[in-house]
């Protein structure tokens, strides 16, 4: 996959979609620092010198974005795990690496990583940008410190930001190479964070509303609850912010 290294950039994401013509079908770049990294919902994404902040990009894939944001999600949370299998166990932190729908990782109960996608239509073409976000060495400022960590806390050691970025863009190419429909929603489901059968708060910012309920699990692109009131809902990720959660 062809990739492209910036100092500075706003975005990843916002500098694929500003060079999408001349750019070939598959590739990615990085950027050291973002000055205007963004998160879901047009909220503000911390990027920092010393995080791993990447898109990547799919000129007209064969797979649908959902499917490509799984793999993207899914790449980085085996990356993760490969890092916190190789440390030395003495000085890892411990816990686990795990999917919150529809595509953060976090870390125990605190996020790592986060995923945004962007579909770009022309006349002739649809296209599909996934940028993730990963802390690794980066300093947390104050407001996340409680909600979020790096790589280099939970490991207590320095990581070759390089390194990780090539190990999840090969991830990537061989979950693209070797697709199975089957393998990716398996993986996808054992992953999570939040199980079938868990109490959550789902904030509807379309109508903003409050949904409270049992998860019934992820088909598709949705997330599906079985409310108090006895009512079946799913909702798009798109749509809603999963809130507060407990087992
Ligand atoms: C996301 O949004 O989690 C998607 C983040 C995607 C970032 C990548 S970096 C490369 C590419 N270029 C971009 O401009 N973006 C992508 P969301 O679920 O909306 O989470 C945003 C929320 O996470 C914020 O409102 C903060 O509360 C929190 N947050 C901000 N920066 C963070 C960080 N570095 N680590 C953990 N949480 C953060």
């Amino acid at each position: 996959m062809k990739t492209i290294h910036l100092n500075q950039t706003d975005s990843t994401n916002l500098y694929l979609e500003k060079h999408l013509k001349e750019l070939p079908k598959i590739c990615s770049v990085r950027a050291d620092i973002q000055t205007a990294g963004m998160g879901r919902l047009a909220r503000h994404w911390d990027s920092a010198k010393g995080g791993l902040w990447f898109s990547v990009l799919f000129k007209s894939p064969e797979l649908i974005p959902f499917q490509l944001q799984k793999i993207c999600s899914l790449a980085t949370l085996n990356a993760l795990n490969d890092e916190l299998e190789s440390a030395k166990r003495s000085k890892v932190k411990s816990g686990k690496f795990l999917l919150k729908w529809p595509n953060d990782i976090y870390f125990n109960s605190r996020k790592i990583s986060g995923c945004l996608q962007k579909n770009i239509f022309t006349p002739t073409s649809s296209n599909c940008i996934i940028g993730i976000g990963v802390n690794v060495n980066n300093p947390l400022i104050e407001e996340l410190i409680k909600k979020a960590i790096n790589l280099k806390t939970i490991l207590s050691k320095e990581i070759d930001v390089e390194q990780l970025y090539h190990h999840i863009l090969e991830n990537i190419e061989r979950r693209l190479s070797d697709f199975s429909q089957e393998e990716l929603e398996a993986d996808y489901r054992n992953n999570q964070l939040i199980k079938e059968g868990t109490h959550v708060k789902v904030l509807d910012i379309v109508n903003n509303n409050h949904y409270t309920g049992r998860v019934i699990g992820y088909p598709g692109e949705t997330l599906e609850i079985f409310t108090e009131e006895g009512l079946q809902l799913a909702f798009k990720a798109a749509d809603v912010t999963l809130k507060s959660w407990e087992d």
